[in-house]
């Protein structure tokens, strides 16, 4: 151990005093710096997604694009371009639970060989707001309350609804917050979007318009809001845990980068404006065509030096992409390098080795506080007739889109932005009718936590604009009257429903990336252990024993297997799915603990599969649950039971147990 010069240190456990009572010595430099250091430890968090988790993995490229863009991340077929992406909540602290009711941040950092390219997305395909001049009420309005610095990691109070029942270009964002897609089962489970229209410029300088998707190969799931309110208390890392227990597993997760591309005339053609950020393009009618595949392969070494350091820009972009004229993304160019400065400190924030391109770079810019890579040599400027240092490029380097503008200087939004309920109608009218309760359910609870009674009512005034059941059903639910329809500015347009906006429409068909809870007593027949296990790895999800001590229990021949987790440590709401291996014995004193009963009324509660022994069946079910046994529930101790099980499991949940 040594001093930050490499002074080798003798005692690290005591200061430096006068006589051994003594008062402390400003000489003590050991001291003074390890302390010093210590105070400065933290940085400004983001002002918005501080909470995040990143890892580290890489891009393939599988098809290429190179009649669409010169981007070489896009056109060199087979190319693995180094990745870092960083997944994170939006209105949270830095300290706040995983599974708060929010939107994901899902943000790529391409190393290319032409530079950074940031795709900074969410889990969404749309925002809130038009116009980039509105973010800092929109964040202010969800963000704690500032006189009263509650709630945290929440947008059920009334200064949110307040702002956004005054905003109605939000509602299609609103429909999607509600959604499920703002409980995510993990990181792993989610689409990424980079939401705007962004330009793809190829050789010829012909461009197309250009939206980026990242669709999960797991498939997308979501937890019931019952689950995340309990999973917050249980493990507020859930979302971290299951991605670094994933990787260490070796089991990768990977996203395929999928393209929407489209020219001029389609944008002319669409009945929305694609530079309105509050809108998206259905795949239906432009598919998505999937161009490559990444993979996260490796946890940062330290967090704060990559996760919390990492500084991703939309101005990050290479040759062959481009902006577009989207009013917000134009905006978020200012915002994002901005932020940097305010909580990196420095201007030289790409010195930092997360941050810094793994091409070559060249440039004179220089000094600043923490410069790492000065300009070498005597020329600092170019020109210069020394011929030292890099010169421009105009073949190789990066050329803005020459796309003709031109118009009066104002401050206006367009016409063309004025319709905010006919996509919210189309994605309500998307989803599932189970999908379509999750969403009243969502309002009615927000809702019920705003105090002031006319933000209630406002916000309900513009639910018949989207749909009159949904409208009804929040106004019951809150026990009011349906208030009047908020005027539309523009007529709601009819539009086909989009079922690839739907979660459970469209289901994954494995149970790859699943864990499985399995409560085992004393007494039981390891053999029923082992077939659940290999079971379960041949379904390709992962297990966790738990029982009442940690330290495992006995089976009925004397072999002893360890537990993962005590119960009361890991309630049913950790997992996809929950199975009760029990002796007689077992399963009454099961029945007889409360951390037991509620791990099985609560997978029952959460529309979960449940394996059972006969015993458990027998002795502890009906302590638990209130209702029968249905066809969710399945005897474990049946020929190939465990099969069964597995193979019942991948739906994920018994929806006809819904009450
Ligand atoms: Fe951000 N956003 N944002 N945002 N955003 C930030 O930059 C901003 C928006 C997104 O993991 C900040 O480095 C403005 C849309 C992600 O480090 C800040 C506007 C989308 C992340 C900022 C938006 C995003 C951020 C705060 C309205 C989806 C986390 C810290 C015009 C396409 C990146 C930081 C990470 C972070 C500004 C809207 C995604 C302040 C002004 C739309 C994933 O610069």
């Amino acid at each position: 151990m040594t001093t930050q010069v490499g002074m080798p240190i003798a005692d690290d456990q005591n200061s430096l005093k006068l006589g051994d009572r003594g008062p402390h010595l400003l000489e003590d430099q050991i001291f003074r710096e390890k302390l010093f250091h210590f105070d400065h430890e933290r940085i400004p968090e983001r002002v918005v997604h501080a909470r995040g988790y990143g890892a580290h993995g890489t891009f393939e490229l599988t098809d290429d694009l190179s009649d669409l863009t010169r981007a070489k991340v896009l056109t060199e077929v087979g190319e693995k371009t180094e990745v870092f992406v960083r997944f994170s909540t939006v209105a949270g602290n830095k300290g706040s639970a995983d599974l708060a009711r929010d939107v994901r941040g899902f943000a790529v950092k391409f190393y290319t060989k032409e530079g950074n390219w940031d795709l900074v997305g969410n889990n969404i395909p749309v925002f809130f707001i038009q116009d980039a001049i509105k973010f800092p009420d929109l964040v202010h309005a969800a963000k704690q309350e500032p006189d009263r610095a509650f709630p945290q990691a929440q947008t059920a109070h009334d200064n949110f609804w307040d702002f956004i029942s005054l905003m109605p270009e939000s509602m299609h964002m609103v429909m999607w917050i509600m959604s499920d897609r703002t409980i995510p089962r993990s990181f792993r489970f989610m689409e990424g979007f980079g939401v705007h229209t962004f330009r793809l410029v190829n050789a010829e300088g012909k461009a197309s318009f250009v939206k980026f998707h990242w669709k999960p190969r797991l498939g997308v799931q979501s937890v019931l809001w019952d689950e995340a309110v309990k999973i917050n208390g249980a493990d507020p890392d859930f979302h971290r845990r299951d991605l670094w227990e994933a990787i260490q597993a070796g089991d990768y997760p990977q996203w395929d980068l999928g393209v929407q591309v489209f020219d001029d005339d389609f944008a002319e053609s669409f009945d929305f404006d694609v530079l309105d950020a509050t809108k998206l393009i259905p795949e239906e009618q432009v598919p998505v065509r999937i161009v490559g595949t990444m993979t996260l392969d490796r946890m940062p070494d330290n967090f704060f030096a990559e996760t919390e350091q990492v500084a991703f820009q939309t101005g990050n972009i290479v040759p062959g992409i481009d902006h577009s004229n989207d009013p917000l993304l134009q905006g978020r160019n200012f915002s994002y390098l901005d932020t940097q400065l305010k909580r990196l400190g420095s201007p030289n924030f790409n010195h930092i080795p997360i941050n810094a391109p793994r091409c070559p770079f060249a440039h004179f810019q220089q000094d600043g506080h923490m410069a790492m890579h000065n300009p070498r040599g005597r020329a600092n400027y170019e020109p210069n007739s020394h011929g030292l240092g890099p010169r421009e490029n105009p073949e190789r380097g990066f050329r803005s889109y020459e796309a003709e503008e031109g118009g009066a200087k104002r401050r206006v939004r367009s016409e063309s932005f004025a319709d905010h309920y006919s996509q919210a109608r189309q994605f309500y009218l998307s989803q599932t009718p189970v999908e379509q309760d999750h969403i009243a359910d969502a309002l009615v609870f927000e809702l019920s936590k705003v105090e002031i009674v006319a933000i209630r009512e406002r916000m309900v005034s513009h639910l018949p604009n989207i749909d009159a059941e949904l409208a009804e059903k929040v106004a019951d639910g809150l026990g009011m009257d349906l208030p009047d329809a908020a005027t539309p500015a523009r007529p709601v347009v009819e539009t086909e429903p989009s079922p690839a906006l739907s979660i459970l429409a469209n289901p994954p068909e494995t149970l790859k990336g699943r864990k499985l809870g399995l409560l085992l007593t004393d007494g039981i027949d390891g053999k029923s252990v082992d077939e659940f296990r290999a079971a379960a790895q041949e379904a390709g999800a992962m297990v966790e024993i738990i029982a009442e001590k940690v330290g495992g229990i006995t089976t009925n021949r004397g072999r002893t297997i360890a537990a993962d987790q005590k119960l009361d440590g890991a309630p049913s709401v950790l997992y996809d799915a929950v199975a009760v291996l029990a002796s007689d014995e077992g399963a009454e004193k099961l029945a007889g603990m409360h951390p037991a009963r509620s791990f099985l009324a609560d997978a029952h509660a959460h529309l979960k599969f449940i394996g059972l022994s006969g015993p458990a069946l027998k002795a502890f079910w009906p302590k638990a649950v209130v209702a029968e046994p249905d066809e969710g529930v399945i005897a474990l101790d049946e020929a190939d039971g465990a099969g069964n099980f597995m193979e019942a499991c991948k739906a994920l949940r018994f929806w006809d147990r819904r009450p």
